[in-house]
C-alpha cells in the first residue's frame, strides 16, 4: 500500500515555507515536500523533505511508486525579474515543471478513480496593461481582462492556468470513455509580503525590501517611481487563500482561476507605512526603467468578487492590520530581537 500524502513543491520559497507550517499546524501529518534546495532544518518536524528537481522525471516516478498523492500545492517557480534574465530556464521550471506535475496528477487521478487536487498560485504578472492611462482607467481588473503579460514569468503563469484548466475540464475529450480528470484550482496573487522571509527574484519585491531594509537600519532605494501602484497581501492571507480554496466544495466553484487581493498601495504609500514604524528609515526612489516597465504593466488593483462569492474569500489583514499586527512586530523581533 502506498502512503497517502499531500505534496508541496517549492517548499523552500516564501509561500512554501508558510504553507507547510500552516498545514502541519492544522493537523496534516502526511506532508511530502520537494525543492531543489534543502528545507530549513526547523521545518523538518512538519514534513518529509526530498531535495530534488521537479524536472527530474525519474524522481517523480519514484515518488508515485512510493506515495499516493492526493493533493498537490505546486509552489515552485522562478519569479518575474529572475525569469527575464534566464527566460529559457524560467520556461523549463515554470511551464515544463508544471506540465510534468499536471501529467502526474492526471495519471494518478485516473489510477485512483478520484481526482487529485492541484492547487496552483498564479500572479498579477498574468496581466499586461498597455499603458499607464489604461492602468488608471481599468483599475480593478477581472480575471478575463487584460491577459496580455509582457514577462516570461507572466506568460508562463497564464499558460499554466490554461493547461491546468484543460487537464481538469477537457483532457482526452475525444476518447471513447471520459477519463477521470484532476481538480485544478488556481489563485492569482498580488505582491506578497512576509515578515519572515525576504523575497528574491520578483518585481514586486521593492515593497518587502523597503520594510526589511528599514528594520535592519539600512538605506534602501526603491527601483520604481513613488506613484507606482499594485495590489499587495500579507503572507498569512496568502496561505489562508490557498487553504480556503482547497477546502471549498467543488460544486461551489464557478471558475478554475480566481483573483485574490487585500489592499492596493503606491510605492510612496508603502514607504509612509514603513516610516510610521521606523521613523528614521532612509528610503528613496531610483527607478530602474526596465523593472518599472514590468510593474507598470501590472494592474493597480484586482477585482476578487468571484472568490468572495464562491468560496468565502476575505482578507483578514487590511493595510493597518498587516503592518501593525503582523509585519512590524515580527520584523522588529527578527532583526532587533
Ligand atoms: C514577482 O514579483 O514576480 C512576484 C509576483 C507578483 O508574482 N512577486
Amino acid at each position: 500500500m502506498r502512503k497517502k500524502v499531500t505534496l508541496i513543491t517549492g517548499v523552500s520559497g516564501e509561500v512554501g515555507l508558510a504553507l507547510v507550517k500552516n498545514l502541519a499546524e492544522l493537523g496534516n501529518k502526511d506532508l511530502l515536500t520537494l525543492d531543489i534546495r534543502p528545507q530549513p532544518a526547523e521545518y523538518n518536524q512538519y514534513s518529509f523533505h526530498i531535495q530534488g528537481d521537479i524536472l527530474d522525471k525519474s524522481l517523480l516516478n519514484r515518488l508515485i511508486s512510493e506515495y499516493e498523492i492526493e493533493t498537490i500545492f505546486h509552489m515552485a517557480a522562478l519569479l518575474s525579474t529572475r525569469a527575464e534574465f534566464t527566460p529559457v530556464a524560467a520556461h523549463q521550471v515554470n511551464v515544463e515543471g508544471t506540465m510534468g506535475l499536471l501529467q502526474l496528477a492526471t495519471e494518478q487521478s485516473e489510477w485512483r478513480g478520484e481526482p487529485v487536487m492541484f492547487i496552483f498560485p498564479s500572479s498579477i504578472a498574468a496581466y499586461g496593461m498597455p499603458d499607464l492611462e489604461t492602468k488608471s482607467r481599468f483599475s480593478r481588473v477581472r480575471e478575463w481582462e487584460w491577459n496580455y503579460p509582457i514577462t516570461m514569468y507572466g506568460c508562463n503563469k497564464l499558460y499554466c492556468e490554461m493547461l491546468g484548466t484543460y487537464f481538469s475540464r477537457n483532457y482526452r475529450q475525444l476518447a471513447a470513455e471520459s477519463p477521470q480528470m484532476l481538480d485544478f484550482r488556481c489563485v492569482r496573487f498580488p505582491g506578497l509580503i512576509s515578515a519572515f522571509t525576504v523575497p528574491s527574484g520578483g518585481t514586486s519585491d521593492y515593497g518587502p525590501e523597503m520594510l526589511h531594509a528599514a528594520a535592519k537600519d539600512e538605506p534602501y532605494s526603491a527601483f520604481v517611481r513613488p506613484d507606482t501602484q499594485i495590489p499587495f497581501m500579507a503572507m498569512p492571507d496568502a496561505v489562508n487563500a490557498l487553504l480556503l480554496l482547497s477546502q471549498a466544495p467543488k460544486n461551489a466553484l464557478s471558475r478554475t482561476v480566481y483573483n485574490v487581493t487585500s489592499y492596493s498601495l503606491t510605492a510612496n504609500q508603502f514607504r509612509e507605512q514603513v516610516l510610521k514604524a521606523f521613523s528614521g528609515a532612509k528610503i528613496d526612489f531610483k527607478p530602474d526603467l526596465k523593472r518599472q516597465r514590468i510593474v507598470d504593466s501590472w494592474p493597480a488593483d484586482l477585482n476578487d468578487n468571484d472568490a468572495r462569492r464562491d468560496w468565502g474569500w476575505k482578507p483578514e489583514y487590511d493595510v493597518e492590520r498587516s503592518f501593525d499586527e503582523y509585519l512590524i512586530p515580527n520584523i522588529r523581533n527578527r532583526y532587533q530581537g
